[in-house]
């Protein structure tokens, strides 16, 4: 239906915007009060490619939660000053936590203790010694779980993009970052133009493959780094961050182009659709209504004939 993106050379300075969508290393956070033990546990998960944090005191816990995100938890039962347990019960009352998994890592072999810990909000018992393979198998399918519920939670199901609160708190997280590193960052707002004219002609279903294709194109442009999000219908966000208004200009004109270049075919009916973007930057300094400018920006793209970025 769409042909094969045939993407036109695309100048130097967004080379750096070509780097495809990879998927993220699990996180993984290791409690456990044997040091010794806890770092061993975490070469093995790095050397299976995941991202971990290993803590030894119970009372950082909570700390490494906000701090490093893990996607699964791994819980040691016995710790000093507090059983696994409870804090298995205090990750579960905080509903920013819904998604993570948590798992006991124990040498416990008390089947009523192992019962009672689960009871308290971990979904399963491995229990020591394990081997490396069964540690990062264990780890990895609660890992895929973790994510999968996360997408479900946060994704779009037409697109895959974030949906549109996590795309408003998306900008006030890099726009906190930006202020901090004393970096610009720059949020586009993008629509299609007379989408509603590619329904009304051809219906909603080739409306959603061109959605689609406009979805797959940025994720093909834009940088690891990069957010984008469907903030309404037709209608994206994309956060580039360390990008000032000029290459974010450039980017989403070289977007716009591709965009504009793709035919989609019905039948023997062939057609094209633009876009129109406006762009808002933020210097370094914290600025606020980030995404009522991109908005004004693209309306005055729209006034001024559509098929353009403005900034
Ligand atoms: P403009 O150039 O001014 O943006 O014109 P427009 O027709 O694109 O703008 P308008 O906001 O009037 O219409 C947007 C259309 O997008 C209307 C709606 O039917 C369509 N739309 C919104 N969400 C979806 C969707 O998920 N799938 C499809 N197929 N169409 C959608
Ligand atoms: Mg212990
Ligand atoms: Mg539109
Ligand atoms: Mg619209």
């Amino acid at each position: 239906f769409v042909k094969p993106l045939d993407i036109p050379e695309v100048i130097d300075c967004l080379e750096s915007h070509l780097n495809l969508y990879q998927a993220a290393p699990y996180r993984v956070l290791i409690v456990d009060d044997d040091a010794l033990l806890a770092e061993r546990y975490k070469l093995v998960l790095e050397g299976a490619g995941m991202l971990v944090e290993a803590v030894t005191d119970p009372r950082l816990v909570l700390e490494a939660m906000n701090d490093f995100h893990p996607e699964v938890v791994l819980l040691d039962l016995n710790l000093p000053g507090c059983r696994g347990y409870e804090l298995a019960q205090l990750i579960r009352l905080n509903p920013d936590w819904l998604r993570v998994a948590i798992a006991y890592l124990s040498s416990e072999q008390d089947e009523m203790q192992q019962v009672q810990a689960i009871r308290h909000g971990g979904e399963d018992f491995l229990t020591k010694p394990i081997s490396d393979l069964r540690l990062v198998s264990a780890v990895s399918v609660r890992a895929a779980r973790s994510r999968q519920l996360s997408d479900a939670i946060d994704r779009d199901s037409l697109t895959g993009l974030l949906k549109h609160a996590r795309i408003k708190e998306q900008v006030n997280i890099e726009l906190e970052r930006a202020a901090r590193q004393g970096k610009p960052v720059s949020v586009a707002m993008i629509d299609l133009d007379h989408f509603k004219d590619v329904n009304d002609t051809y219906g909603h279903a080739v409306g959603d493959r061109v959605i689609r294709a406009l979805s797959q194109l940025m994720r093909q442009r834009l940088r690891k780094t990069d957010s984008i999000g469907r903030y309404g219908g037709e209608e994206f966000v994309a956060i580039l961050p360390d990008c000032d208004q000029q290459s974010a200009c450039e980017l989403l004109n070289a977007i716009r182009e591709s965009f504009a270049a793709l035919n989609f075919s019905v039948g023997d009916k062939v057609f094209s659709v633009t876009l129109s973007a406006g762009v808002a930057t933020s210097s370094g300094a914290w600025k606020t209504n980030m995404l009522e400018a991109a908005d004004q920006a693209l309306y005055r793209a729209k006034d001024s004939g559509r098929n353009r970025v403005d900034a």
